[in-house]
């Protein structure tokens, strides 16, 4: 069908106006024709962004794993479905064919159901970049649990909190894993969070690194032995479309950690969609997305969305640094890799190594190179075309959120005219506005507000597990009838879309979004300090990094400052993990507030950024004396 796969811009726009003149029929069509459902639905769509509510394809049942899997098995059962390449280089790769990955699949969800998860239970995963982390998601989806997958670089604390907040009671982990020259020992990890998580009864191991372990009687059991024991055939929970499929946690502004609730039937119709046309993927491509499947873009991009299409994914365990600077170079040209999907804080710091780790390789396979996570600097586009794509394959510049599901404003390569820094065009189906401080939206182009959408898609996520209210305060009530994404965006003279970034207190370090308040909440547990805000400041590699503003209590003692900063880091490890750390730590003798006690972020953030010619009204605020000493000991 024409409307599945677009082939130039003409028929971008044709099928973009065929979208938001009448959604539910557009959507009807691609479900109907490209995907395999037990039952049809009796409604397309409905929903109220005031309650807020959005249910697509109502009455309709499927299993999502039958669309990944079974149904591939009649013509693609030999056809590599998971491409392992391990973090070491000397180890083989492994092509996890549809045939074999649908058996390891069906047995580990057996192996679930042994344990006693039925329809609807949460199992948490927190496991690194192996075969096994695929399979778990896809077993818990074969037996309707809700997969909960924690990034295995979060500390045992905020595994623990996302383990509680959503009841699980059952956790698959790993003995240890390998990341470059390291070997971590998640293990442990789990067996420090799990002291604090009594809901959990079982606990599975996958083996991966061989690392020294305590089993907890009762509680952890090796995965592998079940495994050989369990059948290899697993009949398919059925699934209503609005049964929710995973939960996955996103940092917001303030408090604790949003688990963002998924559902199935439209989460599967928009990533597969979306990832067919911005990744243009044909039948004979290798595709690799360097995300973790700890964050959304694994979840949709590494696995649904590439599976519903019959796709071979690259999996890759390791980092781009190890053994050397060339390792992603030498994977592409390895497994010829054709769609290379990756973050700009990747591509800086690859950026900045000797282009002789680039050129040495033969990358003439890639024909779509990806970026996602974070605004891209025009440098490292420029890098990433000149040196990556050799200035002979579109970026795609995808904007989109945990919230969204999947990738909302992208170019469609060989068809939409790609501008560096610009996410372009929305997606069909999708909607967006740009509103004003007073709440209207901005018609016409070249304006700049805020980035609102107003229309539902698909996979957008239905709730925040557990707390409906914080998700309608947080989405739905900024602007009336729009979802508002917490992004500020340009419309240019033609149309296109430039993200300029959060408007809201969340920082993106990394490409990982960070939530002020958590990170303040652990500093504040020191019991040296009084009080404490931490602003973004702009970095070369990290797109930004974190700056701290630290008053400490009065206490007539004299602390080594030295000491105190290696603390608060550590603090910071141990409750959020070392994503979260900051680079630099001012002790002030106060923070900026205004007159209702609210810290002035905008003059902290300008005093960080070294952007101090105009730091604006000062005289308003509580204690205007004290931007002064800030500014007298900012740190350079
Ligand atoms: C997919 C993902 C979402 C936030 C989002 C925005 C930023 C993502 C971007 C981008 C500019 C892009 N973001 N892609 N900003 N250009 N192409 O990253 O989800 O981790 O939830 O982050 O990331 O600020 O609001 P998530």
């Amino acid at each position: 069908m024409s409307n599945y796969h677009i082939k130039h811009l003409e028929e971008y726009w044709q099928v973009y106006r065929k979208s938001v003149r009448n959604p539910e029929n557009f959507w009807e069509e691609i479900a109907e024709e490209h995907f395999l459902w037990r039952k049809k639905w009796d409604n397309v769509l409905s929903w109220d962004f005031t309650k807020p509510e959005v249910k697509w394809f109502e009455g309709a049942t499927l299993n999502i794993t039958e669309n990944c899997l079974d149904r591939h098995l009649a013509t693609r059962a030999n056809k590599t479905a998971i491409l392992f390449e391990p973090n070491d280089p000397k180890e083989n790769a492994q092509h996890i064919t549809y045939k074999e990955l649908h058996q390891r699949v069906a047995t580990m969800a057996n192996v679930l159901r042994e344990q006693g998860a039925t329809k609807g239970d949460r199992v948490c995963i927190y496991l690194p970049m192996i075969p096994e982390l695929a399979i778990a998601v896809l077993a818990c989806a074969r037996i309707g649990a809700v997969h909960s997958v924690v990034f295995a670089g979060f500390s045992a604390t905020a595994l623990a909190t996302r383990i509680n907040d959503c009841d699980c009671k059952i956790v698959i982990c790993s003995d240890g894993s390998f990341r470059g020259s390291k070997t971590i020992n998640l293990k442990e990890i789990v067996d420090e969070a799990l002291e604090s998580c009594p809901g959990v009864k079982t606990n599975l191991v996958v083996k991966r690194t061989g690392g020294e372990v305590t089993m907890k009687e009762g509680r952890d059991t090796w995965l592998q032995p079940l495994l050989d024991n369990a059948d290899t055939i697993c009949k398919a929970t059925i699934m209503d479309a609005e049964d929710p499929l995973f939960i996955l946690y996103t940092s917001g502004s303030t408090g604790k950690p949003k688990g963002m609730v998924h559902t199935t039937g439209g989460y599967m119709v928009y990533t597969a969609y979306s990832f067919k046309n911005v990744f243009q993927y044909r039948e004979d491509d290798v595709y690799w997305c360097t995300a973790d499947i700890g964050w959304i873009t694994g979840h949709s991009y590494i696995v649904y969305g590439p599976l519903c299409n019959g796709a071979t994914t690259v999996m890759f365990e390791g980092v781009p640094s190890y053994p050397d600077f060339s390792r992603f170079w030498q994977i592409v040209e390895k497994h010829k890799v054709t769609q290379f999907y990756t973050a700009p804080t990747a591509i800086r710091a690859l950026a900045k190594e000797n282009l002789d780790f680039v050129e040495k390789h033969d990358l003439s396979s890639i024909k779509v190179l990806g970026t996602v996570g974070e605004p891209i600097n025009e440098e490292a586009w420029h890098w990433y075309n000149d040196h990556v794509g050799k200035k002979n394959s579109p970026i795609v510049d995808t904007w989109w959120q945990t919230e969204t599901g999947g990738i909302m404003i992208s170019p469609i390569p060989y068809s939409t005219p790609t501008i560096p820094t610009f996410a372009t065009l929305p997606l069909p189906g999708i909607q967006p506005a740009l509103m004003d401080e007073n709440g209207e939206e901005m018609k016409g182009n070249q304006v700049e507000g805020r980035l609102c959408i107003k229309f539902p898609w698909p996979s957008i996520a239905r709730t925040i597990y557990g707390n409906h209210d914080r998700y309608r305060d947080t989405y739905f009530s900024a602007f009336k009838n729009m979802y508002f994404t917490g992004d500020g965006a340009r419309r240019d003279a033609v149309g296109y879309y430039r993200i300029t970034g959060r408007v809201d207190d969340v920082i993106i370090v990394s490409g990982h979004n960070l939530g002020t308040a958590p990170i303040e909440d652990a500093i504040n547990e020191h019991p040296a300090v009084a009080e404490s805000a931490i602003v973004g400041f702009p970095h070369d590699i990290k797109g930004n990094a974190l700056y701290g503003y630290i008053t400490l209590k009065e206490t007539g003692e004299d602390r080594n400052q030295d000491n105190l900063r290696k603390e608060i880091n550590q603090l910071i490890t141990d409750r959020i993990g070392p994503i979260a750390k900051l680079d630099k730590i001012q002790f002030t003798e106060g923070l900026p507030k205004t007159r209702s006690g609210k810290i002035m972020r905008r003059i902290l953030r300008k005093i960080a950024s070294k952007d101090t010619g105009n730091l604006g009204d000062t005289s308003t605020l509580l204690n205007p004396e004290v931007v002064q000493n800030i500014l007298d000991n900012a740190l350079g």
